[in-house]
């Protein structure tokens, strides 16, 4: 970590790396096909991702876990394999990883320190958890060290911050009420730096490694929406993209989990989904290599990539009248039906025409004719 050697593997672009793990130049294409459709965007960008992929080198990854259950870095290892995910996790230089890296004690602390030294203002922070602040950050502390400092620390040299987790990016379930450590999102810490929220518990391992691949692409962040997230992965809601959408619009509903309309597959909303107010790809992007996500499962969405789900009441009760801020403030009460579900979906829609992206299914034959 962070020796010559490791500095002259940086200076190869990530095209060289490719080559020499035996990728072809049509794999490379179909490499950054996948890119462009990880990161969702048009396959019309993929012959402008192969040129700065042609030049990107590769860049240094410090990660610092605070107050979490772990669950993000599970995400991320479930990451399907071999994949364009783990692909990606290999061009980048993860330098440090309280839980993933083979290194302890003084040596860890060491890895981590020679990465922020040798690669001032230009390594990739991420962060997963949230900060302790009460009592002086004492209900956290690592290597000594309580997490605020060591985010204030390594922040400093820090080029942009990925806050991975609902809890980094809003404070999580450290945050609930009542927070007896006054858990804080790193947003509200760091004010001077670049910070992209992938919120989620956990977050999706395809949207995690989708702005990884951004950075690495372009050397910067993607679009965001009002909340700091990734507007390709959070620019609609759950319920415009959920395949039981059309028993919605149908007022077709399951009352009970064991009802004939939960046997058919009937909307679940009045179980109270959250869906309508919930801005996550987990409809279209789907868990376990695109197996499935929760609705499909036959359960509601939680909402947990919003903030302050935990304290929104219970997770079955239907949402009560959506107001145009829905995402911030989700109002339970007894669902009516189909008349509060439009409303809602009315807010749905209103936030989605915000949103630019769209996922797209790229042909590498296609690609090969366009480069
Ligand atoms: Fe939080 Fe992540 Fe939920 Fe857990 O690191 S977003 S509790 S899945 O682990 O931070």
């Amino acid at each position: 970590m962070g020796s010559a050697v490791e500095q002259n593997v940086r200076a190869i672009t990530v095209a060289d790396r490719l080559r020499a793990q035996g990728i072809s130049r049509r794999g490379f294409l179909k490499f950054c096909a996948s890119t462009a459709s990880l990161m969702a965007l048009s396959p019309a960008m993929v012959p402008a991702i192969a040129r700065a992929l042609e030049n990107a080198r590769r860049p240094s990854v410090i990660w610092l876990s605070f107050q979490e259950c772990t669950g993000c870095t599970e995400s991320l290892t479930r990451s399907h394999s071999p994949s364009v995910e783990s692909l990606i996790l290999e061009q980048v230089s993860l330098d440090y990883h309280h839980t993933l890296q083979a290194a302890s004690g003084e040596a860890a602390e060491l890895a981590r320190e020679t990465a922020m030294q040798e690669n001032q203002g230009k390594y990739l922070l991420v962060v997963d958890g949230s900060i302790p602040v009460k009592d002086g950050g004492v209900y956290s502390t690592i290597a000594g060290i309580t997490n605020v400092d060591m985010l204030n620390e390594v922040a400093a040299g820090a080029a942009a911050i990925i806050a991975v987790g609902s809890c980094a990016a809003f404070g999580g379930i450290g945050h609930a009420r009542p927070n007896p450590t006054g858990a804080m999102p790193v947003s509200e810490i760091v004010t001077d730096k670049p910070i992209v929220n992938v919120s989620g518990c956990p977050p999706i391992p395809t949207v995690i490694t989708g702005v990884l691949a951004h950075f690495l692409t372009f050397n910067k962040l993607p679009d965001l929406d009002d909340l700091g997230r990734p507007l390709a992965f959070f620019g609609q809601s759950i319920h415009d993209r959920c395949y039981r959408r059309p028993f919605y619009d149908k007022g077709l509903f399951a009352e009970s989990f064991d009802d004939e309309g939960a046997r058919k597959g009937w909307c679940l909303y009045r179980l109270g989904c959250k869906g309508p107010a919930t801005y996550n790809a987990c409809a279209t992007t789907k868990w376990n290599q695109g197996t499935s996500f929760p609705i499909e499962a036959g359960h509601p969405c939680l909402g947990c990539s919003e903030p302050d789900f935990w304290d929104m009441g219970s997770f079955y009760r239907a949402l009560s009248i959506p107001t145009e801020d829905t995402t911030r403030t989700l109002v339970y009460g007894v669902g009516t039906g189909a008349v509060l579900g439009a409303a809602a979906a009315a807010v749905a829609r209103s936030r989605k025409s915000k949103a630019k992206a769209a996922h797209y299914k790229v042909s590498v034959n296609d690609l090969e004719e366009s480069t």
